[in-house]
C-alpha cells in the first residue's frame, strides 16, 4: 500500500466540448474504492478534518477551487500541499493527522475513500494521536 502522501496526476481528456478527468480502484488510486464524499460550501476561514484515521486510505481532489492540507505524520513529517487541479489527487495513507483549509468561494474537495463510514476509525484527539504514534510507531489502533 501507500507509504507516504503523494501528488498523482489523473488522466485528462479534453477537446472542444471540455475536459474529462477520470479514475479507477487499482489503475489510479492502489485501493478499493469503496465510499465516495465531498465537502463543498465551505465558509471562509472555516476547516476541515482536524482528525486521523487508524485503517482508511484516500485520495482528495479539489474538483473546483482550491484549499490547504497540511498533515503530520506524528513522527516528524509535515508537509503542506495546496490542491487546485481537478486532474490530480492527493493520495494519503491511513495515520495522518489532516486540516483542509482556505477554502476559496465554490471550492469542492472530492474523497475516494478505502472503506465505509465507520467512526470508531478515527482518531480526534491530537494529543491522543501523538501518543499512540510515539508508542506504537507507524500503526495506530
Ligand atoms: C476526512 C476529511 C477530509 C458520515 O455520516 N459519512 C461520511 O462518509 C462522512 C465522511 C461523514 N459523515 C458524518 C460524520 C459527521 O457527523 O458527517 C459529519 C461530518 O463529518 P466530519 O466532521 O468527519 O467532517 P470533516 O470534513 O472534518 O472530515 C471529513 C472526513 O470525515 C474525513 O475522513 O479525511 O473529511
Amino acid at each position: 500500500m501507500m507509504e507516504r502522501p503523494e501528488i498523482i496526476s489523473l488522466p485528462k481528456v479534453k477537446d472542444v466540448r471540455g475536459s474529462l478527468s477520470f479514475t479507477e480502484s487499482f489503475t489510479h488510486v492502489p485501493f478499493d474504492i469503496r465510499r465516495v464524499y465531498y465537502i463543498y460550501d465551505v465558509p471562509g476561514g472555516e476547516s476541515r478534518g482536524e482528525h486521523a484515521h487508524k485503517a482508511l486510505n484516500q485520495l482528495f481532489i479539489a474538483v473546483s477551487g482550491g484549499f490547504f492540507v497540511d498533515l503530520d505524520d506524528g513522527l516528524g513529517y509535515k508537509q503542506t500541499f495546496y490542491l487546485s487541479r481537478p486532474d490530480q489527487g492527493l493520495l494519503l495513507p491511513k495515520g495522518y493527522w489532516r486540516k483542509l483549509y482556505n477554502f476559496t468561494s465554490g471550492a469542492v474537495c472530492l474523497v475516494l475513500a478505502s472503506e465505509v463510514y465507520d467512526e470508531t476509525d478515527y482518531i480526534r484527539d491530537y494529543h491522543q494521536f501523538i501518543h499512540e504514534k510515539q508508542t506504537n510507531g507507524h500503526s495506530l489502533s
